[in-house]
């Protein structure tokens, strides 16, 4: 069977580019950082292009092309750039397309750093960005500018779980010749595939659901089109943020069961927010399973599954949520997510804190807000967990 037409949990296991090695079951480690010619002509021939031969790892290694080739096919795209972190992916991407003089268009609610980078790093570039509710598609029409070069949306969006209509936006985008970027770290391309909703560029934090263990840091970009998978590899070769071949290796590795591992995290999620939506000490969940998320609807139609990430506010604020998080006994009170453990933190006072106070309030980053990325354990056990922290 042809692989391309395959379900996704087959090329989770089986897609990428691995090169015949000693009847090897997968892609080896390919530690090295250059390779050898076979003679001055083969040599002129990698460098022009004229044979695909590996020359240097910082430019390509096969055990990161195995893992670009996998990810690129679950994503339905043409290719990926796999990079050190998911900021080496997002630094990558905002100076592939942004320059002096131009603008960027931005979901309000991001990881901290993505927006604060663009707010504290590239004004000195002469960029500029407005951070908008793009839940609201009026906003993002109406914030486009003669010089916006770029529209970037997260969603979910981290830490507010709010689901940016895509497909509304890569019309946009479309309509006025202007490219569109996903971070689709929140649902990975298993719960969500942008490029096939019209977006031209995906990116992902790969430290999260991807790789999923908490062992490994790295990030990942895929696009449409071979342009600009050109466009923008050569950017990430001249920063040097590649990843590594072992980063490579351990990465693929856990793609191979996102699928079963999301649907796991994903049941013992729907059944947590559920019991936090009727516990006493919490105010509000925000969880695309649930009818009271605002775009509960759009979130049917765009994933292929509410996920496992979620946010809550607890009645007693910020002093609730400080005490509830010094009680867990079972999560991990630690940032990032993704990854097969339960982990809970509060942005406001972390993943978040950077940003300043009215961009927080205006992104709806309260400070009784606490983000859960919940794990494969026993859902039971995550529960009691929580009750007994909150009580
Ligand atoms: N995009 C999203 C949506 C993220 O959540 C993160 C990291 C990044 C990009 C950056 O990826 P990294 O460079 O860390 O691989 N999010 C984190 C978080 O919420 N807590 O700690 C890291």
């Amino acid at each position: 069977m042809e692989l391309k037409k395959a379900g996704i949990n087959s090329k989770l296991v089986h897609a990428g580019e691995k090169v015949e090695c000693l009847g090897s079951a997968v892609q080896p480690i390919f530690q090295t950082s250059t390779f050898q010619f076979e003679n001055a002509e083969h040599g002129a021939r990698c460098f022009s292009g004229e044979s695909d031969g590996y020359i240097y790892t910082r430019l390509s290694n096969p055990t990161i092309k195995d893992l670009e080739k996998a990810v690129a096919a679950v994503e339905n795209g043409f290719d990926g750039i796999a990079t050190s972190s998911g900021m080496g992916a997002i630094n990558t991407v905002y100076l592939a397309y942004l320059g002096s003089g131009d603008h960027m268009i931005s979901t309000d609610a991001v990881y901290g750093p993505s927006r604060g980078i663009m707010e504290s790093l590239y004004p000195k570039l002469g960029i500029e960005s407005s951070y908008i509710d793009t839940t609201d598609i009026q906003k993002v029409k109406d914030a486009i500018m003669p010089n916006t070069k770029l529209i970037y949306i997260e969603t979910p969006a981290n830490p507010t779980i709010s689901i940016t209509d895509i497909k509304a936006v890569a019309e946009i985008g479309k309509e006025a010749g202007i490219p569109v970027c996903v971070d689709n770290t929140f649902c990975s391309p298993y719960l969500q595939r942008p490029l096939d909703l019209g977006a031209d560029i995906v990116l992902h934090s790969m430290t999260k659901f991807i790789n999923g263990h908490a062992d490994i840091v790295a990030g990942m970009i895929v696009t449409k089109t071979g342009e600009e998978y050109k466009k923008i590899r050569a950017i990430m070769t001249n920063l040097g943020c590649n990843m590594d071949p072992t980063q490579a290796f351990m990465t693929r590795r856990g793609l191979k069961t996102l699928g079963i591992r999301i649907e796991r995290a994903q049941q013992n999620a729907i059944k947590i927010a559920e019991f936090l939506e009727n516990h006493p000490a919490v105010a509000w969940v925000k969880y695309p399973g649930l009818k009271s998320h605002p775009q509960y609807e759009l979130a049917k139609v765009q994933m292929d599954g509410p996920g496992a990430m979620m946010s809550f506010g607890l009645k007693g604020g910020f002093e609730a949520g400080k005490k509830m998080m010094d009680h867990v006994k079972l999560a991990l009170l630690a940032v990032s997510l993704g990854g097969i453990e339960t982990l809970i933190q509060h942005p406001a006072s972390m993943t978040h804190s950077k940003l300043s106070k009215d961009s927080k309030e205006a992104a709806g980053i309260t400070d009784e807000l606490v983000r859960l990325s919940v794990g494969i354990e026993e859902v039971q056990d995550i529960i009691a967990d929580l009750d007994q922290a909150m009580k």
